[in-house]
C-alpha cells in the first residue's frame, strides 16, 4: 500500500514539474523573439466607441509591437491589408510597409460599431 502511495505522489509530482517547465519554456521564447527588434511599441486601447487615437504613426519595415486592449466594452482590433486580428485583449508583431493602414474593430459591439475607425501610418 505505501509503495503505490509514493509511486502516485512521485508520477503527480513529475507531471507538476513537466507542465511547467513546459510553460515556462513557451512563454520564454515567444517573449524572446517577438521582443527582440521592436522598434516600437504602441499601445492602442478601445472605449465605447473608438480607439484612443485617430492617427497611430509608426516607422515603417521595423517591427512594430502593437498590444490592444478594450478599456470599457468588447472591442477588437483588426487592420486592413494585415493579418492583424485581435478580440478584446492582446499583443502582436508587425511590419508594416510605407502606406496608410485602416483601422476597424472586429467585434459587433453595439450602435457605435461601424464609427471605430482610425489609420495607422507607417513611414
Ligand atoms: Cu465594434
Amino acid at each position: 500500500m505505501k509503495k503505490s502511495l509514493v509511486l502516485c505522489v512521485s508520477i503527480v509530482m513529475v507531471m507538476i514539474f513537466a507542465l511547467s517547465a513546459c510553460g515556462s519554456a513557451n512563454n520564454s521564447s515567444n517573449a524572446q523573439s517577438k521582443d527582440q527588434k521592436v522598434a516600437k511599441t504602441l499601445n492602442i486601447t478601445a472605449t465605447d466607441f473608438k480607439f484612443n487615437k485617430q492617427t497611430y504613426k509608426v516607422p515603417a519595415n521595423k517591427n512594430i509591437k502593437i498590444n490592444f486592449q478594450s478599456k470599457q466594452g468588447t472591442h477588437g482590433l483588426g487592420i486592413d491589408g494585415t493579418k492583424v486580428d485581435i478580440e478584446g485583449k492582446g499583443s502582436t508583431v508587425v511590419k508594416l510597409k510605407p502606406g496608410t493602414y485602416h483601422v476597424h474593430c472586429t467585434v459587433p459591439c453595439g450602435n457605435g460599431h461601424g464609427d471605430m475607425k482610425a489609420e495607422i501610418i507607417a513611414q
